[in-house]
């Protein structure tokens, strides 16, 4: 019996020593390439969400499923696109591995699908990215390996030709290889992808679009949005956040022509991986570079609770192309980090005066305005008319819109404003005083702020007539004499 025992024990000191001699010998003799083992299915997200961390310390064999589709989709209210797609939205499903994966990629192409697709990845070091080993027929599933060599954050897309066209109708999405200790656990983790559309019809055109050669050839996007389409990230669909976290951004940028400057207003980067690569490159930044065909992973702590907007700072693009984001933060208030506002008083030549120290010189500039004098006849509908489009080009569109659409999410649309048509001297009461807090229009509702428009009564009068009478609103006029008592009131 006992020696049966001591047996037993002799034996499993002898098997922990071979198992010990082995480990040392596998960390001295391959500490490039670790034991890879177990097999998993890759679980893949669509944005913004992002898949958890890998939280294994060892390479495995990784199965991933996509299938390219082609579905209609929204890409602005009222706006729809043909898109091409990975997984049946723009952009496609992000993809989380590990350092030294392998990676058994099937590619399927729905049965539903006009003509082949492929996917090149940038994580793939191999022809093409994988192209042309995963080139797939509608109805057919192509399978490929790769081992993933190298930590970083990587683009991949279609590159069946015309590649461009795979690209600009949608072919997109991420692959993070996670270095081998993974990254730094933080709170929140998102997946943001710019890219532009070029449609044939104006930006914000209702209805069916279609891809155009021309623009995209002259580099000029009708949209350039996240996530896909105007407003994927704005209101009700903002990144969410407490007062606290600690965030982390994967941001890609596929162009298919555009540079990012990528920008939180309100925020600063503590951290920037840039170009996707795998280390932290600067701290302390205020807007990343993102190359066509490039990304960058950005981190940074938000302190104080509000509404914090994601934005292309190529600016007229965040404005007036679709490349604008939220982030609400929710939380207490940090007064000692940002106070708010603290005062609102009046300003006044003589305070300016006052303020710089020196009232000698006169060198103030008095601005011409030739549309002042209201000469005009309000009887004279087409006059008032004329006269409001002038005010409304020189102080409404900037934030209305020429179209007066206004945009998704931050200012109401004028144009078939139920809001506007509903009541006259709210209208007017709006121009003269400025709004804020929420309101809604067309059954959207916003919270923002209008600043009181300086106007004279005639100019508010037109503006209104003219709005009133265009974008198919309801034809009311509005004469200074009731501009003059909701002023006064
Ligand atoms: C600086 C940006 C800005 C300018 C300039 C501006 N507005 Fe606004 N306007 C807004 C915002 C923001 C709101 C919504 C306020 C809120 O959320 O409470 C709004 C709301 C309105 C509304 C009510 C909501 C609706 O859509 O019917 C009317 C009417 C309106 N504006 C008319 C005008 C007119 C006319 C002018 C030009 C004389 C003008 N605004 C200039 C930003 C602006
Ligand atoms: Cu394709």
């Amino acid at each position: 019996m006992k020696k049966i025992l001591n047996l037993k024990i002799f034996s499993v000191v002898i098997l922990l020593s071979t198992a010990a001699l082995i480990s040392i010998v596998a960390i001295q003799g391959c500490h490039q390439t670790e034991k890879r083992e177990g097999t998993e299915f890759a679980n893949l997200t669509y944005a913004p969400e992002v898949p958890s961390p890998i939280l294994r310390d060892h390479p495995s064999k990784v199965i991933v499923n996509l299938e390219t589709k082609q579905v209609v989709g929204r890409l602005a209210d009222g706006v729809q696109y043909p898109f091409w797609t990975f997984g049946g939205k723009v952009p496609g499903k992000f993809i989380r591995i590990r350092v030294g994966d392998k990676v058994e990629f099937h590619l399927h192409n729905s049965p539903t699908s006009t003509m082949p697709h492929n996917i090149d990845m940038h994580a793939v070091t191999g022809p093409g990215g994988g192209a042309p080993a995963s080139e797939t027929l509608p109805g057919h599933s192509s399978v490929f390996s790769f081992k993933a060599e190298r930590a970083g954050l990587f683009i991949y897309h279609c590159a069946t030709q015309p590649v461009p066209l795979h690209i600009a109708n949608g072919m997109y999405g991420l692959i993070l290889v996670e270095p081998k200790d993974g990254l730094d656990p933080v709170d929140k983790e998102f997946y943001v992808m710019q890219s532009e559309f070029y449609t044939k019809d104006d930006y914000g055109t209702p209805g069916l679009q279609q891809f155009s050669m021309d623009k995209a050839l002259a580099e000029n996007p009708t949209y350039v949005v996240f996530n896909g389409s105007v407003g994927a990230l704005t209101n009700e669909n903002a990144l969410q956040a407490k007062v606290g976290d600690k965030v982390r951004i994967f941001v890609g940028n596929i162009g298919p022509n555009k540079i990012s400057s990528f920008h939180i207003i309100g925020e600063i980067f503590d951290k920037v991986y840039d170009y996707g690569g795998k280390n932290v490159t600067q701290e302390n930044v205020q807007t990343v570079l993102i190359p066509a065909g490039g990304a960058a992973i950005v981190e940074f702590t938000v302190k104080v609770p509000g509404t914090y907007l994601l934005v292309d700072h190529s600016i007229f693009r965040a404005f007036n192309k679709g490349a604008l984001g939220m982030l609400k933060v929710s939380g207490k208030p940090n007064k000692e980090i940002f106070s708010g506002k603290q005062k609102d008083e009046i300003f006044t030549e003589t305070q300016a005066e006052l303020n710089s120290g020196a009232i000698e010189s006169d060198n103030s500039v008095s601005i011409p305005n030739d549309d002042q004098p209201s000469e005009i006849n309000e009887n004279d509908i087409n006059a008032v008319i004329q006269k409001g489009k002038q005010v409304f080009s020189r102080t409404c569109i900037a934030c209305h819109q020429i179209t007066g659409k206004g945009i998704a999410g931050v200012f109401p649309p004028l144009a078939g404003s139920d809001f506007l048509n509903a009541d006259k001297e709210r209208a007017i009461g709006i121009v003269l005083h400025g709004k804020k807090g929420t309101l809604t229009v067309n059954g959207k509702t916003f919270n923002n702020i209008m600043p009181p428009q300086n106007l004279s009564d005639g100019e508010v009068a037109a503006v209104l007539t003219y709005v009133y009478n265009s974008f198919g609103n309801s034809k009311k006029v509005v004469k200074s004499e009731e501009v003059k008592k909701v002023r006064n009131k």
